[in-house]
């Protein structure tokens, strides 16, 4: 059985303790960018985890009933389209290679899909995430009900099938732990790459460019999101992304990104000196990022909190933020007030990390799912999740704030696969100390 068929059989199971049903699991859509051109098409996280079938115009149907099913609608063979467009699988052979049983044309999941759902007892799908997907499973429901006189019963409840798929995505298997290896390794060594090549007088573009090399020429498919790459003040715009800023001597510049590998992300942060030497104030504050970093990553095991690891990396970065005058002692007190009363956030506006997967921004809840109040508390790490680990330090020009420190922008981020005895950084291959850095720019 291959992972994807496997996976379809753990969702069956859940579904099976839910008292049975249909889940519908659709593909994303095409979407045209402008004129005849479409953005570059990319699956469904979702429907991707449990076929690995990369075509658009596809929807897999689970049947969790008497009989367990898992049935693939997909585009049919089309000789004329297959010149323009390359090659379908078509119902048969997709059948067949991805281990379904049983496929159908997409054109007939009109037809089919009301029979599937006839008598089931509850319906699976992703409420209200597309008003398009919800008027086609209205008509559907209609079909089945308008047989309700022929003694067809419709589903009477309805389950949004992401809450057990997110638990699933969240915890990664060994297939998933490898793919993601591999993107970070590629991310990492763009990064270096990056580090190398740059100079004061390139642009921007210039290192995104080099990092899009990289990744393409290792394989990956795409960046995993828009790269930043963001020179002086720029860092200090979060979603900057990468323009046409020159790189000047002096400045420290940000990059984050990471490639898109066989639908799992990477996503790494680095901030380097254009001229190869971090400045003193540069240094200060890199070295407050660092630590703080690795405080979280200390926190970041099977066990902790999620929010252990901020928790961590907010209390160096504060602690630093008063030594080095970031903020005034005199003004905001001791470190227990600046944490109290969130005055760090001036410098240090976002969490410290997420979870990562095939989405950037990966599926899965934050609190316990299992705690049945309405106050969740943060949930525990699990072996097997994986999370960024990504403090920062931003300092936008403002009365009271040493000017050596004005448009400084740092953030470290790596990439950890939670163990029960800490975590492996999937990404530890970007270079990451002052040291590492100015030694491989020197090179
Ligand atoms: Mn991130």
């Amino acid at each position: 059985m291959n992972v994807y068929a496997k996976r379809r059989a753990a969702v069956l199971k859940k579904m099976q303790a839910q008292g049975g049903g249909v889940a519908i699991i659709h593909t994303a859509p095409e979407v045209m960018r402008n004129a005849d051109a479409d953005y570059p098409y990319r699956h469904d996280s979702y429907f991707y985890y449990l076929t690995g079938f990369t075509e658009p115009e596809a929807t897999l149907v689970l049947v969790a009933g008497a009989n367990e099913q898992s049935i693939l609608f997909c585009r049919d063979k089309n000789p004329e389209r297959e010149i323009w467009d390359g090659y379908r699988f078509g119902p048969a052979a997709a059948k067949e290679q991805f281990g379904f049983d049983a496929a159908h044309a997409i054109d007939s999941i009109d037809t089919v899909l009301p029979q599937l759902m006839a008598n089931a007892a509850a319906l699976f799908y992703a409420l209200a995430s597309d008003p398009r997907l919800d008027a086609r499973i209205q008509g559907w429901l209609n079909t089945v009900r308008s047989q309700v006189r022929a003694g067809v019963s419709a589903p009477a409840a309805v389950f949004d099938r992401r809450v057990i798929l997110n638990e699933m995505r969240l915890i990664k298997d060994a297939d998933e732990i490898a793919i993601m290896q591999r993107a970070a390794d590629i991310s990492a060594e763009a990064h270096a790459r990056a580090m190398r090549l740059a100079r004061p007088g390139l642009r921007e573009y210039h290192l995104e460019a080099e990092l899009l090399h990289e990744f393409r020429s290792h394989g990956s498919q795409y960046p995993a999101y828009g790269s930043i790459v963001a020179t002086g003040a720029n860092a200090c715009v979060l979603h900057y992304r990468a323009g046409d800023a020159e790189l000047r001597d002096g400045d420290l510049v940000l990059i984050d990104a990471g490639c898109e590998l066989d639908s799992y992300a990477s996503d790494i942060t680095r901030a380097f000196p254009a001229n190869g030497k971090f400045s003193g104030a540069q240094k200060t504050l890199y070295e407050i990022v660092l630590a703080s970093q690795y405080a979280a990553i200390d926190a970041t095991k099977a066990g902790m909190l999620f929010t252990d690891g901020h928790d961590a990396a907010v209390k160096i970065l504060a602690q630093g933020m008063l030594d080095t005058g970031l903020l005034d002692k005199n003004k905001v007190g001791t470190l227990d007030d600046v944490i109290a009363n969130g005055d760090f956030r001036q410098f240090y506006m976002h969490r410290t990390g997420h979870w990562l997967g095939m989405d950037v921004h990966d599926v899965g809840e934050y609190r316990d799912p299992d705690y049945a109040g309405a106050d969740k508390p943060w949930r525990k790490l699990q072996s097997g999740m994986v999370v960024t680990v990504e403090p920062g330090i931003y300092v936008r020009p403002a009365a009271g704030v040493p000017e050596a420190f004005w448009n400084i922008g740092i953030r470290i981020e790596d990439d950890a696969l939670v163990t029960n005895e800490g975590c492996v950084i999937l990404s530890r291959k970007a270079p990451k100390t002052v040291a590492e850095i100015e030694t491989l720019m020197r090179g």
